[in-house]
């Protein structure tokens, strides 16, 4: 077994999507670890996407990840990083396959619904910026 980090993005929140959201990626397999409900400062949105701090995009990124709470959760399953990825979707909503997270509740490029670590490293860290030690739940 092997976990990574997701966010369900402000879109998927506001919609009232989270719920449906989550059910599918349960539906998938994947077993929530770690689980809360954010409002991400521009500082912290700007330190997590920082290394897009180069790219046009990244202004409105910001904007975007700040503009209402935010769902980080630490899921478990085997090959929990490139499964997730390929539940999610591609980055860009018009390019995502049929069933995708993105392409059932993503309306864009930017406000693409949810956010997955893109390697075993990255989850490392990204799952550290959100949580505790204390706030993740082993698997028994
Ligand atoms: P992904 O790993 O699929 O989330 O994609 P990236 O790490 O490449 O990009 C991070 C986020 O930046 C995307 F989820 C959405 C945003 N983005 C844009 O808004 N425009 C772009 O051209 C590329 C990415």
């Amino acid at each position: 077994m092997s976990t990574t980090l997701t966010i369900l993005k402000p879109d998927t929140v506001a919609a009232g999507n989270a719920g449906k959201v989550l059910a599918l990626l349960e539906e998938k397999g994947f077993t929530l670890r770690a689980l809360k409900v954010v409002h991400l400062t521009e500082d912290q949105a700007k330190a997590f996407y920082a290394v897009h701090s180069e790219k046009g995009f990244y202004g409105s990124l910001v904007k975007f990840m700040t503009e209402g709470p935010v769902m980080p959760a630490v899921l478990e399953r085997d090959d929990a990083v490139p499964y997730l990825r390929e539940v999610m979707g591609a980055t860009d909503v018009s390019k995502a396959a049929e069933g995708t997270v993105r392409a059932l509740y993503g309306t864009s490029i930017e406000r693409n619904a949810i956010h997955g670590s893109d390697s075993a490293e990255n989850a490392t860290l990204e799952t550290a910026f959100f949580f505790s030690t204390s706030e993740l739940i082993a698997a028994r």
